[in-house]
């Protein structure tokens, strides 16, 4: 009886290693942060990433990181004297689009709050964003010094 349940479970395994994800038309396609020098408290750096989305809306709903106490998304609101910083709790992926979390950040950044260790320029950090749809997906974001140069010359 025990032996046959072992096979049981052994077959229903197997099985599942030929179904397709549920969705892997979401892509992250860039990923950079800015470089870290010393880890002073209250230390924050900024991360960018692009999204090539073949599928249907997204949501990205957190992005966390174990170099940072946590990664909270923040948005440019307002104008003028007005405009402030805003922690968000989503960033929309829209349907079939190209779309970018991107330097300078005056719209939209990921922050990493709390950083708990200098981050090189030329190393990497890995980061794991939390899409609603996708699941989780871990990337290793490049550290640079200059982030809209980097961006905008980024190979893989
Ligand atoms: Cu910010």
């Amino acid at each position: 009886m025990k032996k046959s349940m072992t096979i049981a479970v052994v077959l229903f395994l197997a099985g599942c290693t030929t179904v397709q994800p549920a969705q892997e038309d979401l892509t992250v396609t860039k990923t950079i942060v800015s470089y870290v020098e010393r880890a002073t408290p209250g230390m924050m750096a900024a991360a960018y990433a692009a999204f090539d989305n073949r599928g249907e809306e997204d949501t990205l709903l957190e992005v966390s990181c174990d170099c940072a106490d946590r990664v909270e998304i923040h948005h440019m609101v307002g104008q003028g004297d007005d405009r402030k910083m805003v922690v968000e709790p989503s960033f929309v992926v829209p349907a079939n689009s190209q779309s970018a979390i991107e330097p300078p950040g005056l719209e939209w950044h990921l922050m990493l709050m709390d950083v708990k260790q200098p981050i090189p320029v030329g190393s990497e950090v890995e980061m794991t964003l939390l899409f609603q749809k996708a699941g989780p997906k871990t990337y290793r974001f490049k550290a640079v010094d200059g982030t809209r140069a980097a961006w905008d010359t980024y190979e893989d």
